[in-house]
């Protein structure tokens, strides 16, 4: 396998204006007619019209209807003698595949009788032969043949124009899709679904049908996602003015996919995960995360499809700001600002402690990367959540007004385009002239090219006879791969001062005449310090830094306790609020982990008080405060995760963290059994369900409340609240409530866990999704005594686990591997399952073996004897022939 470099790109030699396809569909043996008009680009200098091709079987080539000569070098059909000029030239080309056999579920497959596809990055080239680069934009017919009692539904992207019966059985559907777009947005559905429909009429006034199709038993659990569509639509004509340029838009669902969805243009393709839903079977979270991922893919119509990415290096182009809308989105249907809140923070730590690791380790790599082996290991948290936080940061520099006015300018200038970041920054700095982004441009898109997390270094300095507060910010970023040296990015820091009593002080910076009238504003950072003097403050403030989040950096400031105890009770920014909870976490479980050794054997004892008193006392009335959403206390009383804490360690005892970690919990769960008892009181009776913040911050609280409650009682050997848990397991109206009371048995190590755990699986045994559930609760199950893996071998050898099924394979296999306490085991024997996993699901499905491959990826923090442990389960991966691409990658950047 070799590299890809960006600074290699070359527009295609060839375009190819017209494709028309014609399938007949078997699973054994699909006939793909491939009839492409295509002409030479007048651009590029002549060469062979090279298309590529993955695992198909040649039959025929025609040029203008009669025979040519090819070759075929590695995967690639080469047609060096094509007419000269510039003349269009009819190819046509006769292919079989083999559906039912493809496990990689790139390209065509078979999932439950039904065929998909799934083409982005590069699985077109599995169903023809192809330019397969996203450069290339053609207009598509498609003819579906197949039996019709066995494949009743024909879809593919546009509009159906034609359809009717064959011969033998058979019937046709033929579709026109009347925008042109690059091959890796085509798709094909068919099989035995049903659909929801919707007519909707769009602000412009038009006619649109939406539909949902499931497989029949299905449909009752399709309405959110129906809503959550509708929802979409108008949000982005109301946001940004973008409608619906379809007369139909469809997602269908299936079991059987890598991803989440796919945005195939008017024909989405979904994993059910991201579609089902009713409150017997989804919980809270699901509901949110439907409206987000159809929302997701929604957006993606327009940044995405109409404007997409000229190469692959660029796919934050569209991945970085379609998450940003689709947390924009998030956050107003939440409504509230605590609601917003909520979201912003949930989004923050996925940052944080997914994405700041993988910045910090070996596939760290640019928001627009320099090259890559295979593509595929690039839809990364970086591509997508950094790359969101990268367009959050210029919005904030242009302002919300500003940045429509950019997405405006964007879409006159490039819509139908394939295009680079380069472009879009260029469009929302030329809206925005008078903008801080305008004035910093060039070095704003360091952004896009240098890889690592900044750290953000704040000093403050308060002269109480001048009145004056100095506040030093400085910034520097740890070498990645490839970038031993970084220059200083241009970092938002939004902020505020706050005086001891929790008073908003008003800001006025040396040489402006009046202070803003907010109490809130931006600094810009844009070199490696900067001086910024506030005048007329009469005490010594607190700072409120990086409020929201504004920029994806690590902050170093120097709080004393009490000080982030004033940001948590006072400040008016409900991120920063939270973020003083969980750096006071934070600082006293680092305290704990990196005591002396006898010290450590007694602090992470049950029992232990590692959390002081007065964080406590903050807590109860973090707790106890009605102005406090459900939701916001749910987060604060969440301490920060293992993995966040090992982030933070230049060497890592996985267990240690652990120990800690689960002593402060029982600290938690013991010191405020009372508070947790009120708060079941008030918020276990969530009445009728309803998906919405307010009633899921309840529930999440109710949750918590329930699972310390049980916690505590493991400790003291009462009976009363695990009996109380158990109940709920059997009698919740939700899954919501019923899962997490199954959490609780289950993390307390009550004894009435097994018994519930049978009923729950008695109960959903037909159901896919909550069986992963069930998997996933057992695989990230908490720790006792090294008792998780070998349950999770046990499960292995369910009749109902199928490591073929990505979901399935995720929610057992990647919840043990992901769930440190249990994972990293003395004996070594969490990294051997780990390899033999790889090893056995990188010989069906490379994609979902390199994303568990990536586990490892921050194995050389390791203490010993996990660390000389973790390298012989890599080099044995490393050493097996015939690894894919996609595995090799990962692999050989964790051993480099
Ligand atoms: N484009 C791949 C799936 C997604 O990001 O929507
Ligand atoms: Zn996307």
């Amino acid at each position: 396998a070799t590299a890809v470099y960006r600074a290699d790109y070359q527009a295609p030699a060839w375009w190819i204006d017209t494709v028309e396809l014609t399938f007949d569909l078997d699973p054994a043996k699909t006939r793909v007619l491939n009839r492409m008009r295509v002409r030479r680009n007048p651009d590029v200098p002549a060469q062979a019209l090279r298309l590529d091709g993955d695992e198909l079987n040649l039959a025929r080539v025609m040029v203008n209807g009669g025979g040519t000569s090819f070759k075929m070098e590695g995967d690639q059909l080469v047609l060096e003698n094509l007419p000269e000029g510039d003349a269009p030239v009819e190819l046509e080309i006769f292919t079989t595949c083999a559906p039912a056999k493809n496990t990689k579920l790139m390209g065509l497959y078979v999932s439950e009788d039904t065929f998909f596809t799934q083409c982005e990055a590069e699985g077109f080239r599995r169903i023809t032969y192809f330019l397969d680069r996203p450069d290339v934009m053609a207009m598509y017919t498609v003819t579906l043949r197949a039996s019709k009692a066995q494949y009743p539904v024909l879809l593919s992207n546009g509009n159906l124009v034609e359809s009717g019966d064959l011969e033998d059985g058979r019937h046709f559907a033929k579709w026109v899709d009347p925008h042109k777009k690059p091959c890796y947005l085509f798709a094909l559905v068919a099989g035995k679904l049903v659909a929801r429909e919707q007519h909707i009429k769009s602000r412009a006034g038009n006619e649109h049908l939406l539909q949902v199709y499931v497989r029949p038993g299905d449909l009752e659990k399709t309405e959110h996602a129906m809503n959550s569509l509708m929802h979409s639509i108008a949000w982005d004509e109301a946001r940004f003015g973008l409608s619906l340029d379809l007369e139909r838009f469809m997602i269908v669902a299936t079991s059987d996919f890598n991803m989440g969805a796919m945005e195939n243009k008017g024909l989405n393709i979904f994993n059910t995960k991201y579609v089902l839903a009713n409150q017997a079977t989804a919980t809270d979270t699901d509901y949110f995360n439907i409206e987000s991922v159809v929302g997701h893919e929604y957006f993606h119509n327009w940044t995405g499809d109409r404007v997409t990415c000229r190469d692959w290096f660029q796919l934050s182009l569209k991945e970085g700001l379609t998450v940003f809308r689709d947390q924009e989105f998030s956050m107003d249907m939440a409504g509230s600002a605590s609601a917003r809140a909520v979201k912003r923070i949930d989004d923050v730590r996925v940052l944080r402690t997914v994405q700041f690791p993988e910045d910090a380790g070996p596939m760290a790599h640019p928001v627009r990367p320099d090259s890559y082996i295979e593509i595929n290991n690039f839809y990364t948290v970086t591509i997508y959540e950094k790359g969101a936080e990268v367009v959050r940061m210029q919005h904030n520099l242009v302002g919300r007004e500003g940045f429509a006015r950019g997405m405006k300018l964007y879409f006159e200038r490039h819509d139908g385009h394939a295009v680079t970041c380069d472009d879009f920054s260029q469009a929302i700095a030329d809206a925005n002239p008078d903008s801080p982004l305008a004035q910093h441009l060039p070095q704003f898109r360091r952004w896009y090219s240098q890889a690592g997390t900044p750290v953000l270094k704040a000093v403050g300095l308060y002269d109480a006879a001048a009145q004056t507060y100095t506040l030093t910010l400085s910034q520097r970023c740890a070498p990645t791969v490839g970038q031993p040296e970084k220059l200083p990015f241009v970092i938002p820091v939004q902020m505020g001062l706050i005086s001891a009593s929790g008073q908003e002080i008003a800001l006025r910076l040396q040489g402006e005449d009046t202070a803003q009238a907010a109490k809130s504003r931006m600094l810009v950072l844009a070199e490696a310090e900067q001086r910024f003097v506030f005048t007329n403050v009469t005490e010594a403030p607190v700072p409120s830094l990086l409020r929201s989040f504004s920029a994806p950096v690590v902050l170093e400031c120097d709080f004393s306790d009490a000080e982030l105890l004033t940001l948590l009770a006072h400040d008016s920014d409900p991120f920063n609020q939270w973020e003083a909870s969980q750096r006071l976490g934070l600082r006293y479980a680092l305290k704990a982990i990196t005591a002396p050794a006898d010290a450590a054997d007694t602090d992470s004892q049950p029992g232990a008080q590692l959390l002081p008193a007065a964080f406590m006392q903050a807590l109860r009335e973090v707790l106890g405060n009605d102005k406090l959403d459900a939701a916001f206390k749910d987060l604060v009383l969440t301490l920060p995760s293992e993995s966040y804490i090992a982030e933070q360690l230049a060497e890592v005892d996985p267990q240690r963290v652990h120990a800690v970690r689960e002593a402060m919990q029982l600290q938690l769960a013991t010191a405020l059994q009372a508070d947790w008892e009120a708060l079941w009181l008030a918020h276990s009776d969530t009445g009728a369900y309803r998906p919405d913040h307010v009633s899921a911050g309840r529930r999440a609280l109710a949750g918590r409340a329930l699972t310390m409650l049980c916690l505590a009682s493991a400790q003291s050997g009462d009976t009363v609240w695990p009996g109380k848990a158990y109940q709920r397991c059997k009698d919740a109206g939700n899954m919501t409530d019923r899962s997490s009371a199954l959490s609780a048995l289950i993390y307390s190590a009550s004894p009435l866990a097994a018994q519930a755990l049978q009923r729950f699986h008695a109960l959903f045994q037909q159901d896919a999704l909550v069986l992963d559930k069930w998997f996933a609760l057992q695989g990230s199950a908490c720790d006792r005594g090294g008792n998780v893996l070998p349950a999770v071998k046990t499960l292995m050898k369910h009749p109902d686990f199928q490591i073929k099924n990505p979901n399935r394979a995720r929610s057992l296999i990647f919840s043990f591997c992901n769930n440190p306490g249990a994972f990293h085991r003395t004996d070594a024997a969490g990294y051997v399952f780990w390899a033999d996993r790889v090893i056995e699901i990188d010989g069906f499905n490379p994609q979902v073996a390199a994303r568990l491959a990536r586990v490892m990826d921050r194995w050389k923090k390791l203490a010993e004897p996990y660390r000389t442990a973790a390298q012989a389960a890599i080099e044995r991966v490393a050493a097996k022939p015939n690894l894919s691409n996609d595995v090799r990658e990962v692999i050989t950047r964790a051993l480099a």
